[in-house]
């Protein structure tokens, strides 16, 4: 009996302890042989760690930091070494009597051989990307919906800024509903584990339910399911077909994360004598008449009073999240990033993870959130055409610039440089990025008003945007319950854009899942994002091909989407009169073809008869 309790006892403390190694587990047959073995446990600085023996293995270095609570180890794992446990021994030389000798164990696995076969795809224009925030999504597992061991005890769907138990086994339940849609990939707000109390966020007291307070990097928030749950889904969508992007966040973690409650030295976080916020601009990290004064608030401000800010030139703090980053995709599996608060970090930093990312896994597809007011400003974060002191190298942005040229375009009328004409010329400045196919397109997401909102509840133009959305170069996202008119603007909060998926929980009153759950209006959306997206799945055109627009003439935006072996044209009526349109000037994409099949009615009509009613929108496939 008092031997199982003592065994008992050790296999708790082996357990606690464990958790306290950042990376949890490593792999062998990594292209970098380096791994940085962080060590966190009360006072563990002023004890001797041992490797015992590991073919293949073995201990370069060892670092301390300020804190006596960490020790930091540098392992290189040669190529000989094999998949099995490195075991630690540790010897208490400051007091032998107490706990002098102990041991615990650190994992390496054998890698996936699926990475760019069934799994770590990647993400591309031909994909039609979900966003949603599983939170407010679904509940598939009423039992994790609370727990009693967090911070945040709250669960009230009455509450919009409560939690309200979504999870990823509501994701997996819906995942037929999104392919039938024709969405291809999925991308959910952060599920990494925030146990953070609610905070006081613009007068309200907010859960962390959107996902984007990290408290432990390693974990999977167990209100979702857990690591295990994360798997699943992603095997899950896997299986039929579908993709999944994950939102990373390296500018900051939250307030409950280890690194803020024992940080293993003052500069991991950048510090400020009092809470001092980023000045927002994107500006001050680019401008070449800019001071130091205020790119450094930009780059080291705190995004709000609990997200402490990483300092990102930490070598220690880098070498963390990069680590964490490959971890992350070695673990799950999933097929791209979306980075979050992307122009408030230390540039060099995100070069190196983008870097670091691609030499492991050269599928793996990464967009970023830069938020750049116009297009130089997005351009200047990714891969660009540009001659600058500093060269970005991420893949892709989301296209916060297009998104507002295309508001623009359906909110105002058609002005010299506004209205539709504002779209016309943010995409011929597509000429900044080096592959603009690699942006994101959206029309919303859950920082920004419903895009059925923007356009004043009016369906036509929410057909337009959807158009624009489906047909136009780069990779295009949709904001969950777009496709069912949800509308609000963010007024008072962002939580007004957040709000449950009517049908994802038990008992709800309607069910806008099913068709029979949904309006006549609401169908009438669903079915042309679905007509669309499901025409989009197949078109080479649209997927990879080119983009060729015209001027826009009397309030009337006409482009092609083309490849050797697909023309498909988009005209878009912004006036509020009906207009036919002569095609005679798009002679060098429409020669050849005598009619053209409009893709949602599969009608078919000669080139020169098409007449455009205010705000209609035409996609046709050109027929020879
Ligand atoms: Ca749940
Ligand atoms: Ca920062």
């Amino acid at each position: 009996m008092k031997r199982s309790l003592l065994f008992l006892f050790i296999l708790i403390s082996l357990k606690s302890f464990s958790q306290d190694l950042y990376p949890t587990h490593w792999w062998v047959g990594m292209n970098n042989p380096e791994l940085q073995l962080i060590i966190h446990r009360q006072n563990v600085a002023h004890e001797t760690v041992t490797l015992m023996k590991y073919k293949g293995v073995k201990v370069v270095r060892q670092h301390k930091m300020e804190s006596p609570n960490y020790l930091l180890l540098d392992l290189e794992i040669s190529k000989k070494a094999k998949p099995g446990k490195l075991e630690f021994k540790i010897t208490n030389l400051q007091s032998p009597e107490a706990v002098s000798y102990k041991t615990f164990q650190y994992e390496l696995k054998s890698r996936s051989t699926e990475n760019g076969k069934t799994r770590v795809l990647g993400v591309n224009s031909s994909d039609f990307v979900y966003l949603l925030m599983p939170d407010r999504f679904s509940n598939g597992d009423p039992s994790n919906d609370r727990f009693t061991d967090l911070r945040d005890t709250d669960l009230d769907r009455n509450d919009k800024y409560a939690r309200h138990g979504g999870d990823c086994k509501g994701v997996v339940n819906k995942l037929d509903y999104l392919k039938d849609m024709g969405v291809t990939t999925i991308w959910c707000t952060p599920l990494i584990e925030n146990d953070m109390p609610r905070m006081k966020e613009v007068g309200y007291e907010l859960a962390g339910f959107h996902g984007y307070w990290f408290t432990d990097h390693y974990k999977i928030d167990k209100r979702y399911g857990g690591n295990e749950a994360y798997k699943s889904m992603i095997a899950a969508a896997h299986s039929k077909g579908l993709k999944v992007i994950h939102d990373a966040v390296y500018n900051h973690v939250g307030l409950y994360h280890w690194m803020n409650l024992d940080p293993p030295a003052k500069d991991w976080i950048n510090q400020w004598p009092e809470f001092t916020p980023p000045n927002h601009r994107d500006a001050a990290v680019f401008d070449p008449h800019g001071s130091v004064y205020d790119n450094t608030n930009m780059l080291k401000g705190w995004f709000v009073r609990h997200l402490p800010d990483l300092n990102l030139a930490n070598t220690y703090v880098a070498n963390y999240l990069i680590q964490n980053a490959i971890w992350l995709v070695e673990e799950f599996g999933f097929d791209g990033f979306r980075v979050d608060t992307y122009k408030y970090c230390d540039e060099q930093f995100l070069n190196n993870v983008n870097a670091a990312l691609l030499d492991q896994y050269p599928t793996v597809t990464t967009f970023v959130e830069a938020w750049g007011h116009d297009v130089a400003a997005n351009a200047y974060f990714v891969q660009n055409t540009m001659d600058l002191p500093f060269n970005h190298n991420a893949m892709g942005a989301l296209d916060f610039p297009l998104c507002e040229a295309i508001h623009n375009s359906l909110t105002r009328p058609a002005e010299w440089t506004g209205g539709i004409n504002a779209l016309y010329l943010t995409l011929a400045e597509d000429f900044l990025y080096k592959d603009p196919m690699k942006n994101c397109l959206f029309l919303d997401n859950h920082d920004m008003n419903r895009f059925f909102s923007v356009v004043g509840e009016d369906l036509q133009k929410f057909k337009a945007g959807m158009a624009l959305l489906l047909t136009m170069r780069g990779i295009p996202q949709l904001y969950y319950g777009d496709e069912i008119l949800m509308k609000n603007f963010k007024n008072p909060t962002d939580q007004e854009v957040r709000l449950d998926f009517p049908g994802g929980w038990a008992g709800d009153p309607v069910n806008k899942f099913q068709a029979s759950g949904r309006t006549k209006e609401e169908n009438e959306a669903f079915e042309y994002i679905k007509t669309l997206a499901n025409y989009r799945k197949k078109s080479t055109a649209i997927g990879k091909g080119k983009l060729m627009q015209y001027i826009p003439q009397n309030a009337v935006y006409t482009y092609f989407r083309y490849d050797d072996q697909q023309t498909v044209m988009v005209m878009m009526n912004t006036g509020n009169e009906t207009r036919k349109v002569n095609t005679q000037r798009f002679n060098e994409r429409t020669d050849g073809f005598t009619s053209v099949k409009n893709i949602i009615t599969g009608q078919v009509l000669p080139l020169d008869q098409i007449e455009l009613k205010p705000w209609e929108t035409f996609i046709g496939e050109l027929v020879k």
